[in-house]
């Protein structure tokens, strides 16, 4: 078999959280025929493929991320209907569509857990994970990673919340069900999959190897082989705890089982080691440059990988990494040194308009299950309020999930009605219609930015050579490929610094700054794309 054709290579990935997306019908829900209203807003924008969190039926204790029922469409998102006519739309625009795939848990809901738990003999039992003993393993979400069933005096095993019992993929008959159900989606004609938590499947846990876990590559061989081995579509997986090494075997030919995934190493640079995501500590922009360079290096010659900042568990990029004082200037650097990477680029929805983190003053503001649960665990381990309202200002999943800022009228355009989560209240500042007219707005360099990246194959399969990477402040790389070479510099802090890389030999194809002379001091968070051509004989 032939590597697939890479389409997915050369494209701009979207993220959409419907939740928080648009609310077509003003009931404070982000809804299918919301995001349909918006297709020509993220098209304009550069857009080539939709990825869209869970909108399967779920009782949404993790916001979907827990399925009752993997054939239905959650009714508070639409109907099966709406999505047919979503997908044909975004097919008109030439874009295409991926969905989530959750297959590590159901919901306690799915008919299969109901049944497994309501009748032990029933062959849905064994589909989840059963004890007679707990271990010590905990769930990501606080407190142990199983639940006792009284009934049947076992434990069910689960990593996530209560309510998402772990599925037991040592069973058979439950893979070959997975595997229908993923086929009956690309058979409806979607363009590929995210794969949650992907690399949890092959896990054996009486050996306590969880993640990356000795059955993985098994059955991630027989997912591929069962369902898109011989399909032009794209999977991404999301592997929170696998090695770059191992990212780049399992996205290598023969192998490539996965198209790429996201692995996480650059996200934890800002946390204490050894502790929770909680505790955070400075970025150390030489160790983030460090990392990204040898992420480069693994992948210079086979395998792929994703580039994001960002998504519905991570906070904002400008709050994390930026300044929300030099909102434009930090996303726009932000943005160009992340994406001049190799690698797919993925946008969260908002993150083309700089949306930054909220700050609510209360827990009872906070929506998300992991939010409460550590909120109620700190407090009972003895940690006082301000300390946890403060690591939930820096690191809370609803930071990234306040409904996008569409316009300055009340609810950020988002709806007529008060919103599930409440807006965040920059939204008179930080919205779409201004920056749809106003040329020098995230938005509209964004979209700059991705048209020059497809110009040139310098982006794709250029070699990257970071350049000056001791210095605390500056993020600057090369991109060498045949007699077009990029560089890109950009000063990674809010304060003017020096210039010491030489640009004789460069053009400057797009900066953040209006003035385009370049003086030997970077103003803050400036960033520049440069362009070395030459000779064909060089
Ligand atoms: O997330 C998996 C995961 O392990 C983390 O990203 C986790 O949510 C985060 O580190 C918690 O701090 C995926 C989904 O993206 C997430 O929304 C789900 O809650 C989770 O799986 C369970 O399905
Ligand atoms: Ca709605």
């Amino acid at each position: 078999m032939e590597e697939k054709i890479n389409w997915w290579k050369n494209s701009v990935i979207y993220q959409i959280y419907p939740l928080s997306f648009n609310d077509s019908n003003n009931d404070g829900i982000g809804d299918i025929n919301g995001i349909r209203e918006k297709l020509d807003y993220l098209k304009n924008l550069g857009v080539d493929v939709i990825w869209f969190s869970p909108i399967y039926e779920s009782p949404m204790v993790d916001n979907g991320y827990d399925i009752s029922d993997y054939y239905k469409i959650n009714p508070i998102f639409g109907t099966i209907e709406d999505f047919k006519n979503l997908l044909n739309e975004v097919h008109e625009k030439g874009m295409r569509l991926i969905m989530d795939l959750v297959v590590n848990h159901t919901s306690n809901e799915h008919v299969w857990f109901k049944e497994a738990l309501s009748n032990p003999n029933s062959k849905y039992r064994d589909y989840y994970i059963w004890r007679d003993k707990p271990s010590d393993i905990n769930s990501v979400f606080s407190g142990p990673a199983w639940t006792f069933d009284k009934m049947s005096n076992q434990y069910y095993f689960h990593l996530f919340a209560k309510e998402q019992p772990d599925l037991n993929w040592q069973n058979e008959d439950l893979r070959k069900e997975i595997y229908q159900m993923i086929n009956y989606w690309l058979d409806f004609g979607i363009d590929g999959f995210r794969l949650d938590v992907i690399d949890l499947i092959g896990k054996n846990i009486d050996n306590k190897q969880v993640a990356d876990g000795p059955f993985l590559e098994k059955h991630l061989k027989e997912m591929y082989d069962n369902c898109f081995r011989d399909r032009d579509v794209m999977t991404v997986g999301e592997t929170p705890a696998l090695s770059v090494d191992r990212a780049k075997e399992l996205t290598t030919y023969p192998k490539n089982y996965l198209d790429m995934v996201f692995q996480f190493s650059h996200i934890a640079l800002d946390e204490v080691k050894g502790k929770s995501k909680w505790h955070k500590k400075m970025l150390d922009l030489v160790e983030l440059k460090e990392l990204f360079q040898s992420i480069q290096n693994t992948f210079k010659t086979s395998g792929w990988t994703s580039l994001f900042w960002s998504n519905h568990d991570q906070p904002r990029a400008v709050s994390r990494y930026g300044d929300e004082n030099y909102n434009y200037e930090s996303a726009t650097m932000l943005m160009t040194v992340l994406y001049g990477l190799k690698g797919t680029p993925f946008i969260y929805q908002g993150e083309e308009l700089g949306m930054t983190g909220i700050k609510f003053d209360s827990i009872n503001q906070y929506k998300d299950v992991e939010s409460i649960n550590m909120y109620n665990e700190y407090l009972n381990l003895g940690y006082d309020e301000k300390w946890i309202l403060d690591a939930l200002h820096t690191k809370s999943r609803d930071n990234s999930r306040t409904p996008m800022q569409w316009d300055n009228s009340k609810y950020a355009g988002f709806s007529k009605v008060k919103p599930w989560i409440e807006v965040n209240e920059n939204y008179k500042n930080i919205n779409a219609q201004n920056q749809l007219n106003d040329k020098n707005s995230v938005y509209n360099y964004f979209k700059k930015f991705f048209e020059l990246r497809k110009n040139y194959q310098t982006f794709i399969d250029g070699e990257t050579k970071f350049v000056e990477i001791k210095s605390k402040n500056i993020f600057a790389y090369q991109r060498l490929y045949k007699n077009k070479n990029i560089l890109i510099i950009g000063n990674f802090n809010n304060k003017p610094n020096e210039l010491t890389i030489d640009i004789e030999n460069y053009t400057l194809l797009l900066t953040n700054y209006e003035n385009k002379k370049i003086k030997n001091i970077l103003p803050p968070y400036w960033v520049g794309v440069f362009m070395e051509e030459l000779n064909d004989d060089n």
